[in-house]
């Protein structure tokens, strides 16, 4: 079988990468030509673990290419973005899909496939994809199958979920669904789930959203207990312990391209409904203001001036910066302090790099990312420190000695 994946971000190369691992013949195309370029190059413009390897395997057994330009294929997979609108409700901008969609028609034949992988709003696949290749003048579920099929994937731990997960195959007919799930039985371990292509939609916008409000309800608990002087994160332990309480890890912001940016696909669809869902957007994503007050405080407090900003990627272990509440706070920060940063993962042109260097004469240590390498701080770094303070927005900072001042999102700064 040949696939064509149309755009080559986070999801699509990962996908691309899986089909020609499990021997099918794949294309990916992307609009950016740098993309391309260093691709074919051998080398990849994305960090996740096990991606270089698998590239390179199938980039030399010649299963995967990648081009600029599309072609006649069996299936068509649209993993292209789909980010916020500039508009009151931060509408699902489809902008990006209708573009491939339109893009792929000229390669398009009886009996080829077309699944959108990309995020969008409930109703689209139907509404608005469906009648574009209707104009053309075939007929969806005999001539052409189109479905839509949402990523679940943790970035992080994609190829491993991608392969693992169960997966909703959402065919515009019965037969669209057939099809499909016929395709990602190719490699997915995990059940394949038919429904219609509306309920894929509102389901993977649903995933998203259930994370975002129970991490809002974990961030407004911070801030109460804060005001109660009671210690959060101990609290929200000793909550876990009940069989069916989950509360999820207070931190300091949503980041990333999903739950900072799906829900707003519902708020928007259903604004007057969509309270809850409002008031969780509105207090994650005012967090990282939440904890630049405290570090001013904490700052004015002790007379410092330099910070040691550890992380800038919206997660732990990840390269990406879309929409990470890190950036926000250095950006902030940054205006009225000196701010050093250091991450291992992502390499702006004023990162340092060099741990050491960046706590070196530091009043205070901020970490807001849970990256693996922040676990392993010793009595060295903190050593270098001017003053041996840690503001730990994320609950990673290993056994400390005794001399350090010590916070975190149970025990925040006054
Ligand atoms: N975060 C917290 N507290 C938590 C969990 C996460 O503050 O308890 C923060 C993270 O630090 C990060 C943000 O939330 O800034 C999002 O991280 P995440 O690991 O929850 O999710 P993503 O955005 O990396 O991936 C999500 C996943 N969705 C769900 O878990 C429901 C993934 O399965 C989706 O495929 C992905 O969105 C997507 O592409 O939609």
């Amino acid at each position: 079988m040949k696939l064509t994946v149309l755009g080559l971000g986070y999801i699509g190369l990962p996908t691309a990468l899986t089909f020609a691992n499990y021997g099918q013949e794949v294309v990916g195309v992307d609009i950016d030509e740098t993309v391309i370029e260093k691709l074919n190059a051998g080398e990849v413009h994305i960090e996740e673990p096990g991606l270089y390897e698998i590239y390179i395997d199938v980039w030399q057994n010649k299963r995967f290419r990648a081009s600029a330009t599309i072609e006649k294929s069996d299936v068509f997979i649209i993993a292209v973005p789909t980010p916020n609108k500039h508009d009151k409700y931060k509408s699902c901008d489809l902008g990006y899909v209708e573009k491939a969609l339109i893009s792929l028609l000229p390669y398009l034949e009886k009996g080829n496939t077309i699944i959108i992988e990309s995020t969008i709003y409930p109703g689209a696949t139907e509404k608005v994809l469906q009648p574009i290749i209707e104009a053309e003048g075939y007929e969806i579920g005999k001539d052409i199958y189109l479905a839509h099929c949402p990523e679940r994937v943790l970035p992080g731990n994609i190829f491993r979920e991608l392969v693992e997960n169960d997966r909703i195959i959402g065919g515009v007919t019965e037969k669209c669904t057939c099809r499909v799930k016929d395709i990602y039985n190719l490699f997915v371990r995990g059940q394949l789930l038919g429904a219609s292509a509306s309920s894929a939609e509102m389901s993977k916008l649903m995933e998203n959203t259930f994370r975002d409000v129970n991490i809002a309800l974990a961030n407004e608990l911070v801030k109460i207990s804060d005001e109660l002087n009671l210690n959060a994160l101990e609290i929200i332990d000793l909550a876990n312990k009940h069989p069916r309480v989950n509360i999820h890890s207070p931190g300091p912001g949503v980041g990333g391209h999903c739950l900072a940016v799906d829900p707003y696909f519902i708020i928007a669809e259903s604004p007057q409904q969509a309270q809850m869902i409002s008031k969780a957007r509105e207090i994650n994503s005012t967090m990282p203001m939440f904890i630049v007050d405290k570090v001013k405080r904490l700052m004015e407090k002790s007379k410092g001036n330099r910070i040691a900003l550890m992380g800038l990627a919206y997660k732990g272990n990840v390269d990406d910066v879309r929409e990470s509440p890190a950036v926000k706070i250095y950006q902030e920060l940054s205006n009225q302090f000196t701010v050093n940063v250091f991450d291992p993962y992502v390499k702006p042109a004023d990162c340092r790099n060099d741990l050491l260097k960046t706590v070196s004469g530091a009043d205070l240590m901020l970490i807001l990312t849970d990256h693996d390498e922040f676990k392993q701080f010793t009595d060295e770094h903190l050593k270098r420190m001017n003053q041996k303070i840690v503001f730990d927005t994320r609950n990673i900072f290993p056994d400390f000695s005794e001399e350090v001042t010590y916070y975190h999102m149970g025990n925040l700064p006054d």
